[in-house]
């Protein structure tokens, strides 16, 4: 199983979190490697990442990655589970995919644009985004250890490195402590550690200002 990524691609980490959950063996096909840009090129034409290689299939997006894991390679630690509780953790998962990924994605790219070609529009959309979704989640996580409830799962897979890089790009407000406890909580967990320990070396790659922390 080859999985096409980088280190330090924040949905490249959500997917690499589930691997490392339940110690998954896989093969890294680290897009620093030209051979492996070039393969991934060849394989999605349109060359978002990561993408999974597994017994002749090409397995896009995130989410249905980590559900083809749990299908074919499971382990102890069920990302998605059964029924209702499924269905919470499906949904808490877009959520951050739509409303933390994206608008963090939107400050971040706008940034690599030449300064003509920047949507200040855009952006200032993207950061009311971002105030809301931080609210709603803060008042979400009332009483919660991970976001689905006392068990850690594929919403928590995509919550990592969205509010990792989210509070970089527009910063979580000292007032939503819930929030702030909770990514404190995530980045402590052994797998998204290590996932932002292997990112480490890339940090430069960050075109706004990464601040000297996490
Ligand atoms: N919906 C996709 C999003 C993947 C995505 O946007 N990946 C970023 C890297 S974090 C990417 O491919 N960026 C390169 C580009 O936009 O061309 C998923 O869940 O896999």
């Amino acid at each position: 199983m080859k999985l096409y990524a980088h280190p330090f691609s924040s949905y490249s980490q959500k997917v690499l979190i589930a691997l490392y959950e339940n110690a998954t063996p896989f093969e890294y096909r680290s897009l620093e490697d030209p051979a492996a840009d070039a393969e991934l090129a060849s394989l999605w034409p349109l060359k978002r990442f990561p993408i999974l290689v597994d017994q002749g299939r090409t397995i896009l997006e995130t989410t249905t990655i980590i559900e083809y894991l749990q299908i074919h390679y499971p382990g102890s630690v069920r990302l998605i589970p059964d029924g209702d509780e499924g269905l919470e953790v499906r949904m808490l998962d877009r959520v951050f995919d739509n409303y933390v990924m994206t608008p963090m994605q939107k400050l971040v790219l706008d940034q690599l644009r030449p300064e003509p070609d920047r949507d200040s529009y855009g952006v200032t959309e993207a950061r009311g985004v971002l105030d809301r979704i931080y609210a709603w989640l803060d008042e979400r996580l009332t009483g919660r250890s991970w976001i689905a409830g006392d068990t850690f799962t594929l919403a928590d897979c995509a919550a990592a490195p969205s509010l990792f890089y989210a509070d970089w790009a527009h910063q979580i407000p000292p007032t939503r402590t819930n929030l702030r406890a909770y990514r404190v909580r995530l980045l402590a967990h052994p797998t998204v550690a290590r996932a932002v320990d292997e990112a480490r070396p890339y940090r430069s790659y960050f075109p706004l200002v990464a601040p000297e922390r996490d």
